[in-house]
C-alpha cells in the first residue's frame, strides 16, 4: 500500500483504466467484476477498509484462493495473492506459512470450495491450529460454474443440479470447525459489516492460531434467481430476516431454528500454534543430536 499511497513516478499508471483501479484501491472502493447485488464486491471493499484502517503491511498478509467467483476478491485489493486450485487454497497457504512463519496467510474460500472438494484440507488445517485466517464465503451455491448445489444449499432449495429442490442435509462449517479444533470461529452475514470487520481484526491482529470467519453472502444470479429472489434486495432481506444471534438462539428449539442463520463469535481460545510446536520440535531434535 505504501507504494500506492506515496506513488513514485514509475508506479503511476499510463492508461485511464489502470489509473481508476489504482484510485479505487487507494480509497478502499475496489473495481470488481461481480454481478449486480453479489455480496463479494462489498466484502472486498470491507477487507480493504480493515487493511487501510490498520495500516497493514501487505507483505505479511498474503491472500490465497482456490477457484470460484470469490477468487476475484484479491484482484480488487492491494497486496499479494496466489490463485491455487479448486479446494487447495488451504494446502498451499499451509506450505507458505511453514516456509515463512512471519506471514499470516489470508485464505479466502467459497462454500463449494471449502466444504466440498477442499473439506479434508479444512479439517486438517483446523486440527493443526496453524496461524492463518480463513474467510469462508457462504452463498449457498456454486456461483462460478452455473449454480450447482453446494453442501450449504438448504434442504428444499433449488439449484441447477437440484431443479426440484435439494434433498441433502447441509454441512455446518462452524460445527465442523469446532469438532476439528479451530481456535477462533465466527459467523456473520454480509449485512453485518461492522461485526465481521471486527472479527477479521481479531483474527488478523490478536488471535494466534487458526481463525475461521464464515460470511453468509448473496448470489442473486443463481441462488436468488432459482429460489424466487431474483432481485438482489429480496435475497438481502431474506438473509437479514433469517439471521439470529447465538445468544438468542440458545433459548430456541430446533424447530424454531430450522433454516435460520445463527451468527456470533462461537469459539475464541488459546492453544499452542503449529509453527511454534514445529520450532520446538526442531530445537529438541537438534539438541538431542548435539548430545
Ligand atoms: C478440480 C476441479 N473441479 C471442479 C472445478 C470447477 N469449479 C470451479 S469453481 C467451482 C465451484 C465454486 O463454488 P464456490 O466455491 O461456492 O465459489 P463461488 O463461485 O460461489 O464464489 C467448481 C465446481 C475446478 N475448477 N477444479
Ligand atoms: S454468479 Fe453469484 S457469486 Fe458469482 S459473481 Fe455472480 S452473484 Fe456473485
Amino acid at each position: 500500500m505504501a507504494s500506492l499511497l506515496t506513488g513514485s513516478k514509475e508506479d503511476f499508471p499510463e492508461s485511464e483504466a489502470a489509473l481508476r483501479t489504482m484510485v479505487g484501491k487507494m480509497i478502499g472502493q475496489p473495481k470488481h467484476i461481480f454481478c449486480r447485488g453479489c455480496g463479494y464486491g462489498s466484502i472486498a471493499a470491507n477487507i480493504g477498509r480493515v487493511f487501510i484502517k490498520n495500516n497493514v503491511d501487505e507483505a505479511k498478509y498474503p491472500f490465497f484462493v482456490g477457484v470460484g467467483c470469490y477468487s476475484a476478491i484479491p484482484t480488487a485489493l492491494p497486496g499479494h495473492s496466489l490463485m491455487t486450485l479448486h479446494g487447495r487454497g488451504l494446502a498451499v497457504a499451509t506450505g507458505a506459512k511453514l516456509a515463512r512463519p512471519s506471514i499470516k496467510p489470508i485464505c479466502i474460500s467459497g462454500d463449494g470450495d471449502l466444504l466440498s472438494i477442499g473439506t479434508n484440507h479444512f479439517i486438517h488445517a483446523c486440527r493443526r491450529n496453524i496461524d492463518m485466517c480463513v474467510i469462508l464465503l457462504h452463498n449457498k451455491i456454486y456461483g462460478m460454474t452455473g449454480g450447482q448445489q453446494a453442501p450449504s444449499t438448504p434442504k428444499g432449495a433449488k439449484a441447477t443440479t437440484a431443479p426440484y429442490g435439494s434433498i441433502d442435509r447441509t454441512i455446518d462449517a462452524v460445527e465442523l470447525a469446532k469438532t476439528a479444533g479451530a481456535t477462533y470461529i465466527a459467523r456473520w452475514t454480509w449485512a453485518q459489516p461492522r461485526k465481521y470487520m471486527k472479527s477479521l481484526e481479531t483474527i488478523l491482529f490478536e488471535h494466534k492460531g487458526f481463525g475461521l470467519l464464515e460470511l453468509v453472502s448473496s448470489c442473486p444470479t443463481y441462488f436468488g434467481r432459482k429460489n424466487d429472489m431474483a432481485e438482489p434486495i429480496d435475497l438481502f432481506r431474506w438473509i437479514r430476516s433469517n439471521t439470529i444471534h447465538l445468544d438468542k438462539a440458545k433459548d430456541m428449539s430446533a424447530e424454531e431454528l430450522k433454516d435460520k442463520i445463527i451468527v456470533g463469535e462461537f469459539v475464541n481460545t488459546k492453544v499452542p500454534e503449529y509453527n511454534e510446536r514445529y520450532e520446538e520440535l526442531i530445537a529438541r531434535v537438534r539438541g538431542a543430536r548435539k548430545k
